[in-house]
């Protein structure tokens, strides 16, 4: 399969609602989109990265940068399939939600051209799958239990509360009191705590939390392995993890006992599906995080978390939580549950109406 050229798309996508975490509140969904067009037919990815530096080091302008200068290049002369894209890209330093937006287009392509389902390619064991919901910190704790309310009724599986240092015990406490012991329940300060906060954080145990999901600095697996071992709320980790080296660091030295993995924050679905298989085989759980993903990304992370490992719900959540409109069909959850794309490829491709309403910007790199 030969590169001809690739399509760089911004996106803009209203929020429903502000979404704001311990790093800062969102309005607007900037996204870039990768469209490949090979002499075996196009495909789709997202690049997940923010447009400004502030989950990862990535940021959108500079991932297009990165696809358009340093990625695409290496690609154009290849007899390119899957598994040959990460290896070619071995020479540029990190850059993974660059890297995992090229490499899932041409995932994309290849198994379109080829009538395979990215979950069959990737070993999907579900046709579909209870999810999770991320609820932002609130303005009030009784607006917070409103929303819980609303996202239990329409059938998550389980609710992820953004905290962070004044907006941890209390929400929590409520949140417990008002639902009951029943509600699969977890927390993720986004890195916004340090290890003189360890005292203070253990003061969650008495919540019954499914976890407590990256408190600290990304590289410090330290103080996430001296918390675990005085914690019984179970500690995951997201930032630290950008690939399946540092999985396997974190689960030698302790630091988690289960792992959020994003496809992009680790360089591609391959990359996700060695995580996956890292964890496995220590016995960990893993689940998939969410980036706000427009339709193509949800698509393609439903594939993931199909996977027999992925024991816990993924913040997968359906279309409506996010978007009034995306660049695809929305996803819904059905009696709970969200069906796991089974057409060719990752199973959706962009609706040209949503997708030039929501276009703030083009960009299309020929093969030289
Ligand atoms: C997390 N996601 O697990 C992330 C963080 C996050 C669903 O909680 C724009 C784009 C804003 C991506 C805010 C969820 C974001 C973003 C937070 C990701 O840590
Ligand atoms: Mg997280």
């Amino acid at each position: 399969m030969k590169l001809t050229g690739v399509e760089l798309r911004k996106v803009a996508l209203p929020l429903v609602t502000p979404f704001r975490t311990s790093l800062g509140t969102q309005t607007v969904r900037d996204a870039l989109l990768v469209r490949v067009v090979t002499d075996e037919g196009e495909g789709w990815a997202e690049c997940v990265a923010e447009d400004e530096p502030t989950y990862c080091p990535e940021y959108l302008e500079g991932a297009a940068d990165v696809i358009r200068r340093f990625l695409l290049p290496v690609l154009f002369p290849l007899d390119l399939d899957p598994a040959a894209v990460a290896p070619a890209f071995e020479h540029v330093r990190a850059h993974q939600m660059a890297k995992s937006a090229v490499e899932t287009a041409v995932l994309d392509a290849w198994l379109r051209a080829r009538g395979l389902s990215l979950a069959a390619y990737l070993g999907a064991v579900r046709r579909s799958l209870p999810v999770g919901v991320s609820v932002g910190i609130a303005e009030t704790v009784d607006a917070l239990l409103d929303t819980v309310d609303r996202h239990l009724a329409a059938g998550y599986a389980r609710v992820k509360l953004k905290i962070e240092p004044g907006w941890d015990l209390e929400p929590v406490k409520r949140v417990r009191e008002t639902f009951g012991a029943g509600v699969m329940l977890t927390v993720d300060a986004n890195t916004a705590y340090e290890a003189a906060d360890i005292p203070h954080l253990t003061r969650l145990d008495a919540y019954g939390l499914a976890m407590i999901e990256q408190p600290f600095a990304p590289g410090d697996l330290h103080t996430h392995a001296r918390f675990a071992a005085r914690s019984s709320t179970p500690v995951c980790l997201d930032e630290s993890i950008t690939s399946a080296r540092d999985a396997a660091a974190a689960i030698r030295m302790d630091a988690c006992s289960i792992i959020n993995i994003k496809p992009g924050r680790v360089g591609g679905y391959l990359e996700a599906r060695r995580i996956h298989d890292v964890a496995r085989a220590n016995g960990l759980p893993v689940w998939c995080g969410g980036m706000l993903e427009t339709g193509l990304g949800r698509a393609a992370n439903l594939a993931l978390a199909a996977l027999p490992g992925f024991t816990l719900p993924g913040d997968i959540s359906a279309t409506a939580r996010y978007y009034e409109r995306d660049v695809t069909a929305p996803f819904v959850l059905v009696g709970g549950e969200m069906a796991v794309p089974s057409g060719p490829g990752i199973g959706i491709t962009p609706d040209p109406e949503d997708l030039d309403a929501l276009t703030t910007a083009t960009e299309w790199i020929s093969a030289p």
